[in-house]
């Protein structure tokens, strides 16, 4: 088979990429190792920016978020004992809106057959070919049979263990990373959400978050050591701990039921750069993670993407190679930014075990600061919402 654009990948990267391809009449077909159902038994993230709304829009793909998904006006920071709330509309005039990965990917993936996008899925055995040169290839193995896909470039949407970052050299790259120590423990529950927005509190005894996906299912965090078993937390366990955590206002208004989905993520700060080699270009987890305290990995997903097909809709339909050049630069300034924002938002709200009394002193310190300069929730605010692309 021959394309211009081979995507590894089906999340939200791949699928929003080809989409975006297929709407500039930019051939192409996304190769994802799993099924559809598997991809969309991922729980994972929660808040989109308004980019990634926007490129939603701009594809005719939002009725669905538009009439079920929740634009939230702010957030609150906890610090055990009060809110502080961040107007992230008053601050910034922007919202961000509550709709989860699962949705997205879903109303991307319903969409692609009408879209005229080809998808193959339970796509084994993938390996990228030749991807330093002007014909890069893919084979990949389906019903026991071999297939090869032929292009002009290769778009690495495979996350962070998928195959084709490691195909970039390690004498033309740098990798930069911060793993912390210790994970997020997810638990999503049928059940009202504790607080119509958001609440990301740093307590004594830990992280807690108190999410959402709907008036009537929410999503929380704790964070735990690395070395805890998901077996040992009982959901009595995680509502007792989310109930002190959080702090008394919201505790009095958690509801309790039982799990539907309970996991624990690792927290990590990585980057990969160039995010090109030759005629491969990476885009979302597949480059760089962000440690999720910042709500930023999904929707810096979807500002490469943008940055992805505005490069390869130049090279194909505006003889604009230059843009694919471009590409790596301009996806990384932004990449960087809220790779800082992520960590540093991390590094305010967990305690680390190294820390002492003096760390949580600081930290105590800013949450205080934060609560009285509206310079200081500015800031925070037009992180949270994303900085421009
Ligand atoms: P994905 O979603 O990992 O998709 C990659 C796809 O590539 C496929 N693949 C392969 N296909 C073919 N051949 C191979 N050899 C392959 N190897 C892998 C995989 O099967 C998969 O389908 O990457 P993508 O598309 O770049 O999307 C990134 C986002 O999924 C990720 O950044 C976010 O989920 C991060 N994240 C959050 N981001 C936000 O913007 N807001 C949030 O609120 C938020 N919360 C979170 C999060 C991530 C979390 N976890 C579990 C890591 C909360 C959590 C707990
Ligand atoms: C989520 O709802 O899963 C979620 C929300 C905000 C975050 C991370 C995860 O910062």
């Amino acid at each position: 088979m021959k394309t211009q654009v081979a995507i590894i990948g089906a999340g939200p990267s791949g699928l929003l990429l080809g989409h975006l391809l297929r709407a500039e009449g930019v051939d192409c077909v996304v190769l994802e190792r799993q099924t559809g159902d598997y991809v969309l038994s991922r729980i994972r993230a929660g808040v989109l920016e308004q980019i990634t709304v926007s490129l939603m829009e701009r594809l005719g793909l939002d009725a669905r978020m538009k009439a079920e998904g929740l634009p939230h006006d702010g957030f609150n920071l906890a610090d055990g004992e009060r809110l502080i709330r961040i107007d992230i509309a008053g601050l910034t005039g922007k919202q961000v809106m509550v709709y989860g990965q699962t949705e997205l990917t879903r109303d991307l993936m319903e969409a692609s057959e009408a879209r005229g996008l080809e998808v193959v899925y339970s796509a084994s055995d993938l390996a990228l070919h030749d991807v330093e040169s002007d014909a890069p290839y893919v084979t990949y193995t389906k019903d026991g049979a071999e297939h090869r896909v032929d292009a002009r470039f290769i778009v690495g949407c495979d996350g962070f263990h998928g195959p084709s970052r490691k195909s970039i050299p390690a004498s033309v790259s740098t990798e930069f990373e911060k793993v912390y120590p210790f994970g997020w423990l997810g638990i999503l529950s049928d059940v009202p959400p504790c607080n119509h927005e958001l609440i990301y509190a740093n307590h004594e005894r830990g992280f807690a978050l108190a999410s959402q996906r709907s008036h009537t299912r929410s999503r929380y965090y704790v964070d735990v050591p690395l070395t805890e078993k998901i077996e040992d937390w009982s959901d009595d366990r995680i509502w007792d701990e989310l109930a002190v955590r959080l702090g008394p206002e919201a505790a009095a208004n958690i509801t309790r039921g039982p799990s539907i989905e309970k996991s624990i993520a690792p927290l990590r700060s990585y980057i990969f750069a160039p995010m090109r080699f030759g005629s491969l270009l990476l885009c979302g987890d597949a480059a760089h993670i962000v440690p999720p305290t910042g709500a930023k990995g999904l929707n810096l997903a979807a500002s490469d993407v943008h940055y992805a097909a505005e490069a390869l809709t130049g090279f194909f339909a505006r003889n604009a190679p230059d843009s694919i050049i471009a590409y790596s630069d301009k996806a990384l300034a932004r990449v960087w930014k809220a790779e800082r924002f992520s960590w540093s938002l991390t590094k305010l709200m967990h305690r680390f075990p190294e820390d002492g009394p003096f760390e949580r002193a600081m930290q105590v310190a800013e949450l205080d600061y934060i609560s009285s300069s509206r310079a200081a929730q500015t800031a925070i605010a037009e992180n949270y919402v994303g900085l421009p692309a």
